[in-house]
């Protein structure tokens, strides 16, 4: 009955994806050899993300794949199930290989489906902060041109307007709980799909990242870029069927939907699916976990609530951080309330995972303060800004080649062209070491870039829009320490000649219309001048000094 739902879960008189997955299949039932839902018919040759992704969803079968608490849950035979119903949904919306998928909708299990559709087709998915603003989505859509634009249901009238401004075919819904209308289209669909074969260069995603100029590029991610490094952290970080994954994290950015999500599909995982980091229920899921993967943010949360200890790790077996430097006293803390070493590694959007440091004892010691070790088939260097390549120890920029960086940047060759070095070396903007054994230290950022709970802020972003503002003569926007967030934004405004002085309310009201919450500034100060150098350029680091006590706990 269309409106009961099959596994046990809260009812509805809308489809969800399970029952999606679960609708009598037109094709007859998917098995071990791969008859039946999923036409595995692709030469041997097929780069396909999913293709390795069917083979894992198949063996994996009827064990759940994502489970809600108390919500949905999927296994993985109705997942591959409703991967081929959403991929035909998108190929009746006109989505053909190479098109864009552009999705700006909380994390849910059908989220997780329209992605691996997309990669079935062909197509290139393009996941977008849930927190970007209209005004944000609108650069995103004219830079993407996506061929169909998948939003909130409440989002959907403002957005509706921008798109069919810039010609977008289709926009569908999907809401925090699943449903929408593309869960609807997909209800109708077969479950017959034949997944599209694609060459390892062929583009998996497009995924905005923001940059020093304050304008952001789409880095094009490939299916070997995704494959290579799947398989890798699987391999390096010991994944095996018996892992259950805590999955708290995004899913628009590389951590939660490439570096999570595809290490526990490869190997056929349970995860346990929170929309987000809610602390209540990571301490009541933890002691059924096996791996979890966050933000350092994540662990400060953990280590500031008295009840989380020993107890909650008994089935553990790592703890993951990245994506912002993990403070060498969270590290120590950590270990000394739980016995775990968190093991954290470093990357970034245009080259996936890059650096580890080691799972198995045997390849070394976990270091507080340092990222670990160059992963397998991917090649770290320290260089100047000439691209003369520095000694072991000494401080350089971090530059990355492998089958883990992506091919450039989104219709930007001259971005593209300034961020590799002619031997294919791509410059990371990250200013680190590396030790006469190889081990790699993040030691701070050529570019200048704020990372607030995981999330990446550009200074020039936020000033363009601060000096935009009434009474606004100049602003610098800095990155100071926050017990919370690691690194919090603080704007200093040195207000207009003869004009009325902004005031901190007012300042961040107006930037929330047009910007996502995570870039808003925490404090806004005004000063009649900002202080600079004799160049006469603005002073940040005095700046940091002046505010770094703003959120002292
Ligand atoms: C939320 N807020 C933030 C924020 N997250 N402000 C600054 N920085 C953030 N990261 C805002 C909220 O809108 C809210 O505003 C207020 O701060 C308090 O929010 P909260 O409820 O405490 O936040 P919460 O929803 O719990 O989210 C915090 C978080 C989340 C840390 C759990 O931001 C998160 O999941 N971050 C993970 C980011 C991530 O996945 N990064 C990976 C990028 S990939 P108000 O006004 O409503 O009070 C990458 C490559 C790699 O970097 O190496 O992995
Ligand atoms: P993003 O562009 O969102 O992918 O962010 C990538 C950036 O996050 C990198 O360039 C680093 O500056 C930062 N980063 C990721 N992991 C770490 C880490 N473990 N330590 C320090 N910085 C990190």
């Amino acid at each position: 009955m269309m409106s009961r739902l099959l596994l046990g879960y809260a009812t509805s008189v809308m489809p969800d994806v399970a029952q999606v997955a679960r609708r009598l299949p037109l094709s007859g039932p998917d098995d071990l050899l791969g008859r039946g839902t999923t036409q595995r018919w692709c030469p041997m040759t097929d780069a396909s993300l999913y293709t390795r992704l069917d083979t894992a969803f198949a063996e994996a079968g009827d064990k759940p794949c994502m489970v809600a608490p108390d919500g949905p849950q999927i296994t993985y035979r109705q997942l591959r199930s409703a991967s081929a119903r959403f991929a035909n949904t998108l190929a009746s919306l006109g989505v053909k290989p190479g098109d864009r998928v552009m999705v700006q909708a909380e994390k849910s299990i059908t989220f997780v489906a329209v992605y691996l559709a997309t990669l079935r087709c062909g197509a290139v998915f393009n996941p977008l902060n849930t927190a970007y603003t209209a005004a944000e989505l609108d650069y995103f859509i004219g830079d993407a041109k996506p061929q169909v634009l998948i939003v909130g249901t409440s989002a959907k009238p403002k957005i509706a307007a921008l798109a069919s401004a810039k010609s977008v075919a289709h926009i569908e819904t999907l809401d925090p709980d699943g449903k929408g209308s593309i869960l609807d289209l997909a209800f109708k669909q077969s479950d017959a799909h034949a997944i599209v074969p694609r060459v390892p260069k062929d583009l998996a995603a497009l995924l905005y990242t923001s940059g020093t100029t304050g304008r952001s590029k789409g880095a094009m991610i490939t299916h070997e870029n995704l494959l290579s490094n799947a398989e890798t952290l699987s391999r390096y970080w010991g994944f095996s069927s018996s892992d259950v994954l805590l999955h708290a994290l995004p899913v628009f950015h590389v951590h939660g939907l490439f570096v999570g999500l595809h290490t526990a599909l490869l190997n056929g995982c349970t995860m346990h699916w929170l929309a987000k980091f809610d602390l209540e229920k990571v301490l009541a899921l933890l002691p059924q976990s096996t791996v979890m993967m966050g933000v350092p943010t994540f662990y400060t949360r953990l280590l500031g609530d008295t009840r989380f200890g020993k107890e909650h790790c008994r089935a553990m077996r790592l703890f993951i951080a990245g994506s912002a430097p993990l403070l060498a006293e969270t590290h120590i803390e950590f270990e000394a309330r739980t016995g775990h070493k968190i093991l954290e590694r470093y990357g970034m959007t245009e080259a996936g995972m890059i650096t580890s440091n080691p799972y198995h004892a045997n390849a070394g010691e976990r270091l507080a303060g340092t990222v670990g070790f160059a992963l397998p088939g991917v090649s770290v260097r320290v260089a100047a800004p000439d691209g003369t390549v520095i000694g072991q120890g000494d401080v350089g920029v971090l530059e990355v080649k492998g089958p883990n960086v992506f091919v450039g940047y989104w219709q930007n060759p001259e971005k593209t062209k300034e961020d590799f070095r002619p031997d294919g070396y791509f410059i990371s903007g990250d200013l680190s070491t590396i030790g006469p054994d190889g081990r790699v230290t993040i030691v701070g950022r050529a570019k200048d870039l704020i990372i607030s709970g995981g999330f990446n802020v550009y200074p020039k972003e936020i000033e363009e829009e601060v000096n935009a503002l009434p009474g606004v003569g100049e602003s610098a926007v800095i990155g100071v320490p926050h017990p919370d967030f690691g690194e919090a934004v603080v704007a200093v405004i040195a207000k207009a000649p003869g004009l009325a002085a902004p005031i901190e309310a007012d300042v961040i009201a107006r930037l929330a219309e047009r910007l996502a919450k995570f870039k808003l500034p925490k404090r806004v100060y005004v000063l009649d001048d900002l202080p600079r150098n004799a160049m006469g350029k603005v002073q940040k680091a005095a700046l940091r000094k002046t505010y770094g006590a703003t959120f002292k706990a």
